[in-house]
Order: structure tokens, then sequence, then C-alpha cells
């Protein structure tokens, strides 16, 4: 596969050499994370990479569009299909700039977001005080009503929306383990007048997949959403607007010319694979068995007494407060973890007493192992596994033999070249 390279540029072929062996043979737990297939691959270091394409298709800025125009519209077509709506944007370059310009689309600088607190599971592009999208707009939260349940404070959160009457009401997270009830959140967005948004990166596999509920079926007005995650597409973004031609037309405005220049056609065609694939009964079953996975995680974590945010999971992701539970803060058990093989981060929980870079708790998910054909009986010892190596975290032998036995469990589930 990377001939040229090898012959070409040693130093970077060493390099991706090494990242394949780290990821054979290891457990990805990286909860947004995954393995693509071969063709997602092929698609995605093919020629269309030569091409510029500003524009949309049949209306480019440059000549010799044949060819991409056919490619993006398969991909808009079965995007639109995968999640049920009338129109996409295939073109942004990851989910920061789908989410800014999503802002940019439905705001003016100045307007408000009524989105999750960063620190209860939303997500950078929310509105963190370090982004720049934060000087441009002004951002209110809404949390949990209680930590161990997950649960949300929806009166907090229409008290909120009443009292600051934002533009978008912003539902979806990167650390959250349970489900939104979206039809709350339109309720109170029709009544202040806010549109409806969902971030729904981390899950939209787990809702082309048909095991998570899709937020159009409450009657969202956009989606915006990565396509690497669950969804197991190259690494990109995509903007979903239900029904409403005049936000879809604010937002392919708001993507080019307003933020992009030429799109990535490579990685458009890549996605084009990727939702061929998901759209196939086989990503359903991948979808339903990631929950499966998790759900035999979190019963190894509850019989142990690890205290998981949210009490558990209904989703792909567990996030575990190993400092109050184990002793061990999350820096040092991502690094302890990743001795034995098993990949994860750290990550703050609700009202982190610690700092961000030295956190309470870890955050992992299934949705890579998954890909490996992993099932209950794999993830329910690899949680035990985790917590082994957490509880004897400076026993270097311990800590071999689990090397040993993640080892052995990658080597009897490889990471599979095709899905179809
Ligand atoms: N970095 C992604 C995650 O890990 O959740 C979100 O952008």
């Amino acid at each position: 596969m990377y001939d040229y390279i090898k012959k070409q540029d040693e130093e970077i072929f060493k390099a991706i050499e090494g990242e394949e062996e780290r990821q054979s043979s290891g457990i990805e737990l990286i909860p947004s994370e995954n393995y693509v297939s071969r063709a997602v691959r092929e698609a995605n270091g093919s020629i269309l990479t030569n091409k510029y394409s500003e524009g949309y298709p049949g209306k480019r800025y440059y000549g010799g569009q044949e060819f991409t125009d056919v490619v993006e519209t398969i991909a808009i077509e079965r995007a639109k299909k995968l999640f049920n709506c009338q129109f996409a944007n295939v073109q942004s370059l990851s989910g920061a700039p789908a989410n800014v310009a999503m802002y940019f689309a439905l705001m003016e600088p100045g307007d408000t977001v009524l989105g999750m607190d960063l620190g209860h599971g939303g997500h950078l592009t929310h509105g963190h005080p370090t982004t720049s999208i934060n000087k441009v707009f002004n951002f209110v939260r809404y949390k949990m009503k209680d930590p161990d349940t997950g649960e949300i404070d929806y009166d907090e959160l229409r008290r909120v929306a009443l009292e600051h009457k934002p533009k978008i009401i912003l539902a979806g997270f990167s650390a959250y383990s349970r489900e939104l009830d979206y039809a709350k959140f339109t309720e109170i967005a029709k009544e202040v007048g806010a549109y409806t948004v969902a971030d729904m990166a981390h899950i939209a596999g787990l809702i082309a997949g048909k095991a998570a509920r899709n937020p159009f079926d409450d009657g969202f007005d956009v989606i915006t959403t990565t396509t690497h995650k669950t969804l197991r597409g190259p690494r990109g973004g995509m903007i979903l607007t239900r029904e409403s031609e005049e936000i879809a037309t604010k937002i392919n405005k708001a993507v080019f010319p307003g933020l992009q220049g030429g799109p990535h056609m490579n990685v458009v065609a890549a996605k084009a694979v990727c939702f061929g694939e998901a759209l196939t009964p086989a990503f359903q079953e991948y979808a339903g068995q990631i929950l499966k996975n998790a759900k035999a995680m979190e019963a190894v974590l509850h019989r142990e007494n690890v205290r998981m945010l949210g009490g558990g999971t209904s989703n792909h992701l567990i996030l575990a407060d190993v400092f109050d539970s184990l002793g061990v803060p999350g820096k040092e058990a991502e690094t302890v973890l990743d001795e034995v093989g098993i990949t994860l981060n750290k990550n703050m929980i609700a009202d982190e007493p610690r700092t961000a870079m030295d956190p309470s708790g870890i955050r992992f998910g299934t949705p890579a192992m998954t890909t490996r054909g992993m099932k209950e009986t794999e993830a329910t010892r690899l949680a035990e596994i985790m917590i082994e190596t957490l509880r004897h975290k400076d026993d270097v032998a311990k800590k071999q033999t689990l090397r040993e036995e993640v080892r052995a469990m990658c080597e009897k589930f490889p990471i599979p070249e095709s899905f179809v």
C-alpha cells in the first residue's frame, strides 16, 4: 500500500508503518475514533485531491467538473437518505468548521446560542472562552440536573432560553453518555423563536444505524456532524437541513464562500463511500453492537463500584471518575492503560475539582473495538482489564501479562478491510 512513500520518503514511511502497528496491536477505546474500510481509504487517497471545485454541483467556478459533480451529488443524495432530510452540505472540512459555518448561517454577530455546558459534556465549538467564535457570538448554558443520573435540567434550559432569547438552541455533546429529549428542545425553541441544531458528531453512526433517535424526527432544523467517528468515514464534516430551503441556502453560502475555499473532493468521495456502507443492513447491526458492547462495559464498572457520570451509558461512551473510585487521576490512568495497549483519553468530569490537564476522569467507548468484530465477551474482559490495570498500576509483571492478553485479543480480531 505504501510502496511509493517507502521509496521516496523513509522518515514518513516509518512513522506511518509505526502507526499501523500501533493501531493493530492495541485496542482503540477513544470514543471519537474508528477504523475505516479500505474503500474509504482508497477514495481518500485518490486523484480527486488534485482538483479545485469551488461552488456546488452544476455551479462551479472552475472547469473540468464532470466527475467531481458526480461524486458530490452521490454523497449528498446518500447523506439525505441516511439521515432522512432534504438538504445536505458535504463540503465542511470537519466538525469545528461545520459548527462555525452553521453559526454564521443562522446568526448575526452578537446573537446568542444556548448550548450544553462544556464541563457537563459540551464541546469546545459550543463556545469555549478560548475559541474565536466566543468573541463573535454570545454563549449561554444548560447543564445536567444531576451528574449521577445524567438527566438534563430542562426547566433550567427553558428558564435560560426565556431570559436570553437565543437564536439557536444547540443539542449535542462530546462527553455525555445519555440520550437527549429532542422533543423538549423543539418545544422550548418554538416558545422563544430559536432554531434547533443538533451537533451529533459523536452519535451520527448510531443515528444512521437506527440505534439512536434522529433529532429530525422531533423537528430539529439542522444537524452538524463529523463523518469519522461512529459513522466510520473519512476525517470530515457535514451539515444537514431537515426541510427549509432557505436555511439550506444560507448554510451553503456560509460554507462556501463564507468560510472555506475549494472542497476536498477526495474526502467528499470517501464520505460518499462511507455513506454507502452506512446504508447497508450490516451497518445497522454494527450500530446495535456498539451499544451492547458499551452496556457490557457498564455492567463491569457497576459491579466494581466505579463511578460513571450519568450513572452509566445509553450510547457508545462511558465517562468514569477513576480518581474518586480507584484513586488514580485521569492523566495517570491514560498513561498506565496505554502501557497495556488500551488507548483512551483523560477527561474532565462535571464540576471538575481538578484541572483540565490532570482531571478526575477517563472517557472511553466501543465504536472502534466493535468494528474489529468484538462483542460483549471481549467488552466485558476489556473493562475488567482496565480496572485490574488501574488497581495494580505499579505492578510491572501484572501489566506485562495484561499487555500480552490485549495483544492476543488484537490478533484474534484484526482490523477489517471491508464491511460489505
Ligand atoms: N475531539 C473530538 C472528541 O474526541 O470528542 C471532539 O471534537
